[in-house]
């Protein structure tokens, strides 16, 4: 029987190997063995690599000690094989059982075959699920054309023909090493066969900015080694498809990453030459396919004008930027923004607001608006909303993504938003930007959190984008300012104040305050408040950004037992987008979830329950009884998010996971508030201590100049 070798170079990639391992241990075609080319990895990868070794005994671990990139690995790696055949693997990706099985069974008399790739945000036990769901035709002997891609990935190869054939990776070019190996073996292989149902799962990493893949390394980097691979490949090779192939691959890269690389960096000066010796070598032909601009940007590039070729390059990016704004009427704002209102002069004096997405008037953007306004400062003041608000001091209201949002943000000197704001909205020179952020966390933040569920796929990379353009951060606790530092990478200026939304629960903790609010929100004056505040899951959602919210209390057993004393305002979380029908427990039940600010419904009630919401840690402020309703902790701290620390450690209340539960902590609130009394006031001493009421007054003067 034919043995397989497979070739997997490793450089610290310890997260992914073991989806990795064991998807090429299941495999149902077992005559295989696997050469682990360590790669110089860090300590703790080395030796999770080595602890993997006694899994099965077709492993085999070498190691390099300095590391010499992924081509030289795999050259290494061809070296130590004993195999009939070759398969490359890279140590982030993996394998469904059966895709060796299928490539060996068909490879016939072919030099190889080839297997389809498929992209995935995802770990094995989640994507193998999805797996399922892909229903693929069986198409064989089709010819692959090996050029139509710059991967070796699922490949399997004869070892014999590598070696006749002097087959093997560029060790100079780290990136794009494969294309030395590939150019020869589509010259010298007739025909490849392409099994669309061998499937090879290539890992698009989530986080570029602590784990980056080679291809996620910097821009600069990933130019320079194409440039020289392509001008390598072509002084070696007459083939005039292979030509055509390397033209077209080099007009692709410059117009997809080198162009938006000058955009970005105005770094025309770096390559100009680079591009100059490898536009030499283009073929005229090639070139004809392709657009007018891009033709006179190539022959001015070929003149060697670098003066008009920086025109020609503003010129190129101007229409892609039209071409781009004419897709979507947002789209077409964002043009105008960038291109349009970003170069009339900054409004010194203007502050453009925002708290949560537009959907409410509250959290601290709220407290740091009035600060502004009762202290007459004197600042013109933009409020960003989905439908108009009665909000005091009659500020200009923008609706969300309307051309006066764009026009407004764009010409403000100040923001202040409390969730993050559009990536397409680039940072002008001037602007200050002040993020208030939203909670002290319990559930893990960006950077720290490992798979991403649900969320965008590239919510990592965008946020580190987007929180670059913070200036200022405001920060509840220390324990949050040291999560922020990391989890968001926030390196300029933690306003350690406690957070402004939180003054009022400092400044209108009385009675005759909290009767008026009751009167506001017409509530029974004469009953206790209980505040029912969770947050969302994941999981749930109806399309990206509108989530679901099933409600697990049950409110029969709560009226039966509690409504002589008490009613239940219900608060779900601003994400959630269906209305939860409480018609039946009118008198009892009272829906808050679209009211504005929900500091004023701390201050009106007298137990909170809530679940792994930050509003905990904002209530303890008050120094009230909080009970967790949480009937489904294990899934949402192990699968969903991840939490900082143990619950039932720290939480100053108990952890309920039945409604008869909550029910009997209800009625017997003072036993448990003496219960949790000490570990109370170690959460308030650890979470509340830099709120004194006066966290809007110390922000504005720490941010606003004037
Ligand atoms: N919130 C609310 N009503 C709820 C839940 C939350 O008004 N039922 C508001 C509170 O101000 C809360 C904030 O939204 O502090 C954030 O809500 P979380 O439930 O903590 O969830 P999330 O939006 O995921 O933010 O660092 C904080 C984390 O990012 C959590």
């Amino acid at each position: 029987m034919n043995k397989i070798s497979i070739i997997i170079p490793v450089y610290n990639t310890e997260e992914y190997l073991k989806d990795c391992i064991t998807s090429v241990l299941k495999q149902t075609y077992q005559n295989l063995e696997v050469i682990l080319v360590n790669d110089g990895s860090n300590e703790s990868c080395t030796a999770y690599l080595k602890s993997l070794l006694k899994l099965d005994d077709r492993l085999h671990l070498y190691e390099i000690d300095k590391r010499v990139g992924t081509g030289a690995a795999r050259n290494f790696g061809i070296e130590k094989s004993t195999g009939d055949f070759l398969y490359f693997l890279d140590s982030d990706d993996y394998l469904p059982e059966k895709t060796l099985e299928i490539l060996v069974n068909n490879i016939k008399d072919h030099k190889l075959i080839r297997g389809r790739i498929k992209k995935t945000n995802f770990s094995k036990s989640i994507a193998i699920i999805l797996e399922g769901l892909f229903k693929v035709k069986l198409y064989s002997d089709k010819k692959y054309n090996l050029l139509k891609n710059k991967s070796v990935l699922n490949t399997l190869i004869r070892k014999d023909f590598v070696l006749n054939e002097k087959l093997n990776f560029s060790e100079k070019n780290k990136i794009y090493s494969d294309l030395k190996f590939i150019v020869p073996a589509f010259q010298k292989a007739e025909v490849v066969p392409y099994l669309k149902e061998a499937i090879y799962f290539k890992r698009n990493r989530n986080d570029p900015v602590l784990n980056p893949s080679l291809i996620q390394l910097d821009k600069e980097y990933r130019i320079k080694d194409f440039i020289t691979m392509y001008n390598h490949l072509k002084d070696e090779y007459e083939d005039v498809e292979v030509n055509n192939y390397l033209d077209v691959q080099f007009l692709n890269f410059y117009r997809k990453t080198i162009v938006t690389y000058f955009k970005e960096n105005n770094g025309v000066d770096q390559f100009f030459d680079d591009l100059s010796s490898s536009v030499e070598k283009m073929e005229q032909n090639v070139l004809n396919r392709y657009g007018v601009i891009l033709r006179r940007e190539i022959k001015t590039i070929l003149k060697g004008d670098k003066r008009k070729y920086k025109k020609m390059n503003s010129l190129h990016q101007l229409l892609r930027d039209i071409k781009d704004g004419l897709k979507t009427r947002r789209k077409f704002f964002v043009l105008l923004y960038r291109r349009v209102f970003m170069r009339l002069p900054i409004k010194e004096n203007v502050v453009f607001f925002e708290s949560f997405l537009g959907k409410s008037y509250s959290d601290s953007p709220k407290y740091i608006y009035e600060y502004l306004l009762n202290n007459n400062l004197g600042y013109k003041c933009v409020w960003s909303v989905r439908e108009t608000k009665d909000i005091p001091g009659n500020p200009i209201q923008v609706k969300r993504f309307s051309l006066r949002y764009f026009y407004y943000l764009a010409r403000a000197k100040y923001w202040v938003s409390n969730i993050r704001l559009p990536k397409s909205l680039n940072k002008r020179e001037g602007n200050v930007y002040l993020q208030t952020w939203h909670g002290t966390p319990l559930k893990t933040l960006v950077l720290d959190q490992k798979d991403i569920f649900s969320a965008d796929p590239k919510y990592k990379e965008n946020f580190y984008i987007q929180s670059r353009r913070w200036d200022y951060l405001s920060s509840p606790n220390q324990y949050s300012s040291d999560i922020f530092r990391r989890a968001f990478k926030f390196e300029k200026e933690m306003l350690e104040f406690g957070y402004p939304r939180n003054d009022i629960l400092y400044q209108k903790n009385n009675d005759s305050n909290i009767k008026e609010m009751k009167e506001k929100l017409q509530i029974p004056l004469n009953k206790k408040v209980i505040l029912y505040a969770p947050t969302w899951r994941d999981d749930e959602f109806f399309s990206r950004g509108n989530y679901k919210f099933t409600l697990r209390l049950e409110l029969d057993k709560m009226q039966e037992n509690l409504s002589d004393d008490y009613i239940i305002l219900l608060r779900t979380h601003y994400h959630i987008a269906n209305r939860l029908d409480v018609s039946d427990y009118q008198g009892f039940v009272y829906d808050f979830s679209v009211y504005d600010d929900i500091a004023e419904l701390y201050l009106v009630s007298d137990i909170l329950i809530t679940d792994y919401s930050s509003v905990f840690f904002d209530y303890a402020h008050l120094k009230r009884p909080i009970l967790f309703y949480t009937y489904d902790i294990e899934k949402y701290r192990d699968q969903l998010r991840g939490f900082y620390f143990d619950m039932e450690q720290e939480v100053p209340g108990p952890l309920l996971m039945t409604t008869d539960e909550v029910v009997n902590a209800v009625e017997n609130i003072n036993e448990v508030s003496k219960k949790y009394s000490d570990k109370y006031e170690n959460f308030y001493n650890k979470y509340c201590l830099w709120d004194d009421g006066q966290a809007s007054e110390k922000t504005v003067k720490a941010v606003f100049h004037n």
